[in-house]
């Protein structure tokens, strides 16, 4: 059955469970309007539901859990300058993200594939994310223009020391147990313990969680992290640049080269709205977030970065000088 016959947000009642299907499996579940719509209709109906003890939420196809928005719909009606209909997107898919953190009982994510941006909005702000071996973890806006929304200005400076920052600037990738290392996720299970943790979690206790779950040793995430902190631990770019030089190591040029392939107004942005997010609570930082859609996608960078990534796919946009930060944030 192709996508378009089926719902892409599946949502049904099994057990002592509500449970959610991202299902867009050829876009990787990226959520489009009618994802978040669905979504939103899925968390009031499950928080109103008594009979609902828990909510599951997982991608289909068994690449994905969610990619992210529908980033290259957001583009097009930028280019047509659509505002309404761009500020229609975000602010249905923030209020979404801010229901799940407002969510009154478990929101348990499976997460297994890739997971970024708005995939991240819809896990991060639940109670439980469980990471598998093929979890793929990342913030990757800045190359395409764009900055970590979905609530993360408030979850990434929330991370130990400087690692909100290094993830959020460079869209590093994190692995499932990085993850858990990371406190982005908060319980790691193998893939093929997934459907006798699912069935288990249809009884309605996620405390289950605690029998299926892995340890997590400290992996690569404590090895990076004196760097990390000494790198991404400054609050401008140039200082930033500055220590990664003086870091004088492979990791650092590759960190340097990262850095170099994203929009400077983005590094910019995202830097800023770190560390305005630090200071404000998830329904500010929302707020703040959206107020930022409005110039960010208007900016050149925006449909720029998009089409080298996702409509050509060259990887080799044309940024613009970067923009004044007054300008981006209103004044
Ligand atoms: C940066 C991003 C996104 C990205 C790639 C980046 C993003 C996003 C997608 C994406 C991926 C697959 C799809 C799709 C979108 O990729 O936000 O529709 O099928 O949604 O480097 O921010």
């Amino acid at each position: 059955m192709s996508d378009a016959a089926e719902p892409t947000v599946i949502a049904r009642r099994e057990g002592a469970a509500g449970t959610l299907l991202m299902n867009r499996p050829r876009a990787l579940n990226a959520l489009d309007l009618g994802m978040i719509q669905g979504l939103d209709r899925a968390v009031r109906d499950f928080a109103a539901d008594p009979s609902v003890k828990l909510v599951v939420l997982e991608g289909a196809g068994g690449r994905a859990f969610c990619a992210g928005g529908d980033v290259r719909r957001i583009r097009e009606l930028a280019l047509a300058g659509d505002a309404a209909g761009v500020e229609a997107f975000f602010a249905g898919e923030y209020a979404v993200n801010r229901a799940i953190a407002e969510f009154p009982k478990p929101w348990i994510s499976l997460i297994d594939g890739v997971c970024m941006g708005g995939g991240i909005g819809v896990s991060v702000h639940g109670s439980h994310r469980v990471v598998t071996e093929h979890a793929l973890l990342a913030m990757p806006e800045t190359a395409i223009a764009l900055f970590p929304d979905v609530g993360t200005s408030f979850v990434l400076p929330r991370l130990p020391g400087a690692l909100g920052n290094w993830l959020a600037l460079t869209g590093a990738r994190l692995k499932g147990a990085e993850a858990v290392e990371a406190g982005l996720a908060t319980h790691f299970v193998p893939r093929d313990r997934l459907p006798a943790l699912r069935a288990a979690l249809l009884e309605g206790d996620a405390a289950v969680l605690d029998r299926f779950a892995e340890p997590v040793p400290p992996g690569s995430i404590a090895a990076q992290r004196p760097a990390v902190d000494r790198c991404f631990g400054h609050s401008s770019l140039p200082a930033i640049r500055a220590a990664l030089l003086a870091e004088d190591t492979g990791w650092a040029r590759d960190q340097l080269a990262i850095l170099d392939r994203m929009s400077p107004t983005s590094l910019a942005v995202t830097l800023e709205l770190l560390r305005r997010g630090a200071s404000l609570s998830l329904a500010e930082c929302l707020s703040m977030e959206l107020a930022l859609t409005r110039t960010v996608t208007r900016h050149p960078d925006f449909a720029e970065g998009v089409r080298a990534v996702l409509v050509d796919k060259d990887n080799k946009p044309n940024w613009a000088p970067q923009a004044r930060l007054e300008e981006m944030f209103g004044r």
